[in-house]
């Protein structure tokens, strides 16, 4: 049977430290995405971009936090739209924006697998954990906060929507970490969340640690949200990212997770986000994307008659 995939564009920027991130939905549709996944066996169907209406601003104790109420109506909007778009096909596609959607995402695709009655697993692709609270970011970009939100971890009052559906934190695999804050650090050791920094993946490779992590999930019936930060990426051939770390993840590295990814049939949904098209040069950054997205949906150099995961 033929599968089905939703492009959703949730072109929200106000998380981010600079603008750009609202064109990140139709920098992908210029490169093809839609086409690409077609040619893969899919059908592809495109729900357009979401919009939000304009907000009064909403104060906070914490003064650095800054475009709150615009940000809050994004995750509702999206929370929404996402979940309706998880329920009608196989493996939606979230086209941010910023990293600050997966607030919605996350526990849209949580409140999915509740319904299916499976575990929602995460797989986190990005340089930072976005593990700030709405009290502890000293940045105030709201795109710091997105996993500690879907956890359920404190700290968010009533700003953001109550979360009906935390994910569980032992259900949680990072890769790519290498920019942590201290309120950040703090929460990785106290949540246990399965954190593959830089320096673990130059001294393990992603391999073992993602076939461990994959190997979990299908023994458990497993949903599985994949959330790619553009950051996740060397900037070097990544560079259309507001907050660029150097030492990310090589082509090669980013093509083996997302084909092993494939491979194994898991993954139920892909956030794709921090693109900021304003930053890139010549469309290379989108294309990047649009390569790692075609690796999830089976594309494959050549057939392998034996696979080993
Ligand atoms: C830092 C902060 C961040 C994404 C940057 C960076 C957060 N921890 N998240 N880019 N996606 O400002 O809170
Ligand atoms: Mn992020
Ligand atoms: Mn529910
Ligand atoms: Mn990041």
């Amino acid at each position: 049977m033929t599968r089905h995939t939703i492009l959703l564009g949730a072109p929200i920027q106000t998380g981010a430290s600079q603008p750009g991130c609202i064109m990140g939905p139709q920098s992908l549709r210029t490169a093809g995405l839609a086409k690409i996944i077609e040619d893969l066996g899919w059908q592809v169907s495109d729900r357009g971009d979401l919009t939000i209406t304009p907000q009064r601003p909403t104060p906070h104790p914490n003064a650095a936090i800054h475009h709150l109420a615009e940000t809050r109506a994004w995750i509702d909007t999206v929370r929404e739209a996402a979940l309706a778009a998880g329920r009608d096909c196989d493996l939606p596609v979230f086209m941010g924006g910023d990293h600050s959607m997966a607030a919605g995402t996350l526990p849209a695709m949580a409140a999915r697998a509740a319904e299916a009655g499976r575990p929602l697993f995460v797989l986190w692709l990005d340089a930072h954990p976005d593990l700030h609270s709405l009290d502890s970011t000293e940045s105030g970009n709201l795109h710091g906060t997105p996993m500690a939100y879907a956890l359920g971890l404190p700290g968010f009052g009533s700003a953001y929507p109550a979360n009906a559906h935390p994910l569980d934190p032992a259900n949680v695999c990072m890769m790519g970490i290498r920019s942590v804050d201290r309120a950040e650090a703090k929460r990785i050791l106290e949540t246990g969340i399965e954190v593959h920094d830089m320096r673990a993946i130059d001294e393990t490779g992603v391999i073992a640690p993602l076939k461990a992590f994959l190997a979990r999930v299908a023994a458990a019936n497993g949903m599985l949200h994949v959330s790619f930060d553009v950051d996740f990426l060397d900037p070097s051939f990544a560079p259309a990212v507001g907050t660029t770390v150097p030492g990310g993840a090589t082509f090669r590295e980013a093509h083996l997770i997302l084909e092993m990814v494939g491979d194994s049939g898991l993954a139920t949904s892909l956030d794709l986000v921090e693109l900021n098209p304003f930053l890139d040069e010549r469309g290379r950054t989108a294309r990047v994307l649009c390569d790692f997205t075609a690796s999830l949906f089976g594309r494959r150099v050549l057939d392998r008659q034996t696979r080993s995961y």
